[in-house]
């Protein structure tokens, strides 16, 4: 990695084009030509700033509608100088593009809730047009990417969104070193046959050099759907297709495991944390924290937390759940029944349990900053994390890594890819079963300090050991060897 020595014979960084829906900023147009932008500190940006070997800059949409050409050379220039370049698209490709094919076709049936029925069935209906927008929405990212590629750069293409981008840009470039990352689920082969253009994606994806996975099962999934729907030959390494091979490989992802640990010892989150402790003193605290989304299971959850209340009365005035669930896609019909199915539920077990002085669960629709988040991680009992499935969660690891002092206990849903890393140091649950959700808040509330410390040490080692930093370098540096690899096998 960075061994590659410019003209003054100096050691030179990687190159690194980070392509992603969306930019890690978000946009606030202040005139005709003034933008004032926010970068976003996700999982991603820290692993990558984390690299010092590392020069990334930033292709994708920055997430507002800018029709004219002065606010686009004006949002240009803004964001440049933090290595940001936009995709502009116009608010049809949004409809069509993200809201339809990427949020209401590929999320839900790559965490196995199916394609569109009843009221999503309209969406069906236009499923040609939107997969037409999404193919055009990803031409017109790798048409910015190829305005400012330059031979040596390393291509990250991440996510469901960008499915059809490797095929473009090997069509533009065949000797671009396109690396292509799903942070979703990949999932059984039997559920991406059901999609109208499960062929098309398959292939597309296949003219990168490198496809990444969190879990070897997704990897797995992956190689069989290739196999069973393309005909193509699975390999130990990937998946082969006449003399090319394209690298399939699992690359867990981690967080910025120092960023949470080093914010405890501010004396802002140490003042939060005495508060939240004098709040809640007496109580054990359980915490849940997620977008609010249909595949973080928030209703079960709840409902296992209410069948828990109901056969344990005596920890009815001795524990809280705090559920802080961030709004997401809210413009989405699904989204708001949702949200309205989570307040009744919340309302009914807060009025059924509760007494004049305190309710059993408290449930916030937003986003914490992140001090407040790292205090709550450190005052919290017992983390609950019951995903009907996702990709890796990273609450989970932040929950770990915040948790040093306490060693509070981790229940994890074992449809999350999480399970894979964290599932022998927490309680791993299946998330559609209410009844063991609830015995198994119960024996993580009752377990003793020795099993709580050695379950901790296992999932704290594998959080501050497998960082977010490790796994973009991995992930690069196999890119550069998977082509040096195919230059060798060429030359024999
Ligand atoms: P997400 O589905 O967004 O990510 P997750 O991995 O848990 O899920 O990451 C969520 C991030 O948002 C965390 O950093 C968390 O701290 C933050 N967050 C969530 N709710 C919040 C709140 N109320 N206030 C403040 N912050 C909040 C997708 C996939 C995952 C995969 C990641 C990374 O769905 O499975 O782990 O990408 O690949």
């Amino acid at each position: 990695l960075g061994e590659d020595r410019n003209n003054n014979g100096r050691l030179s960084k990687q190159r690194l084009l980070v392509v992603a829906n969306r930019l890690p900023v978000s946009a606030v147009r202040r005139g005709e030509d003034s933008w004032s932008l926010e970068i976003s500190a996700g999982g991603l940006v820290s692993a990558l700033l984390g690299v010092k070997e590392f020069e990334a800059k930033w292709i994708g949409w920055a997430g507002v509608n800018v029709p004219d050409e002065i606010g686009q050379r004006a949002l240009s220039s803004a964001l440049a100088e933090k290595r940001c370049i936009p995709v502009f698209l116009d608010e049809e490709i949004v409809h069509q593009y993200y809201n339809g094919y990427c949020n209401n076709i590929l999320w839900p049936l790559f965490h196995y809730l199916g394609l569109p029925q009843e009221d999503r069935l309209a969406t069906t209906r236009s499923f040609q047009s939107q997969f037409d927008a999404y193919k055009k929405a990803n031409q017109m990212f790798a048409d910015v990417v190829s305005q400012h590629y330059e031979e040596g750069d390393v291509v990250w293409c991440h996510d469901y969104h960008l499915m059809f981008l490797p095929k473009c840009l090997k069509e533009y470039n065949s000797k671009m070193k396109v690396g292509w990352f799903l942070h979703t689920p990949f999932p059984s082969s039997e559920i991406h046959r059901t999609l109208p253009s499960r062929s098309e994606l398959l292939r597309s994806v296949l003219a990168a050099d490198l496809v990444g996975f969190h879990t070897y099962d997704y990897a797995r999934h992956f190689v069989s759907a290739c196999t069973r729907i393309l005909g193509l030959e699975g390999t130990p390494e990937g998946v082969e297709d006449q003399g090319k091979l394209t690298r399939v490989a699992a690359f867990p992802i981690g967080i910025d495991s120092d960023r949470f640990i080093r914010a405890l010892e501010l004396p802002r989150v140490q003042d939060h944390i005495k508060e939240l402790k004098e709040r809640f003193a007496g109580r054990k605290v359980m915490l849940g924290v997620d977008r609010l989304d249909m595949i973080k299971g928030i209703p079960q959850k709840i409902l296992a937390f209410e069948k828990f209340l109901e056969e344990n009365p005596s920890w009815q005035d001795k524990v809280v759940l705090l559920q802080i669930a961030v709004p997401t896609r809210t413009d989405v019909p699904e989204y708001q029944k949702l949200t309205s199915q989570v307040h009744e539920i919340v309302g009914r077990i807060n009025g059924r349990f509760g007494t004049l002085t305190a309710v059993p669960i408290h449930h916030l629709d937003r986003s914490l900053d992140f001090h407040a988040l790292c205090a709550l991680y450190a005052v919290t009992d017992v983390a609950l994390v019951t995903s009907l499935r996702d990709g890796m969660n990273l609450v989970s690891y932040e929950f770990v890594a915040c948790q040093d002092s306490k060693k509070g206990v981790l229940i994890l849903s074992e449809f999350a890819g999480a399970a894979q890393s964290l599932g022998a140091g927490a309680i791993l649950v299946n998330p559609w079963n209410i009844t063991e959700v609830a015995s198994s808040i119960g024996y993580a509330l009752n377990m003793h300090a020795e099993e709580r410390e050695k379950r901790h040490h296992h999932n704290f080692m594998h959080v501050t050991t497998h960082t977010a930093q490790d796994w973009a370098e991995t992930f690069v540096s196999e890119l550069n060897d998977t082509i040096v690899e195919a230059q060798l096998r060429m030359r024999q």
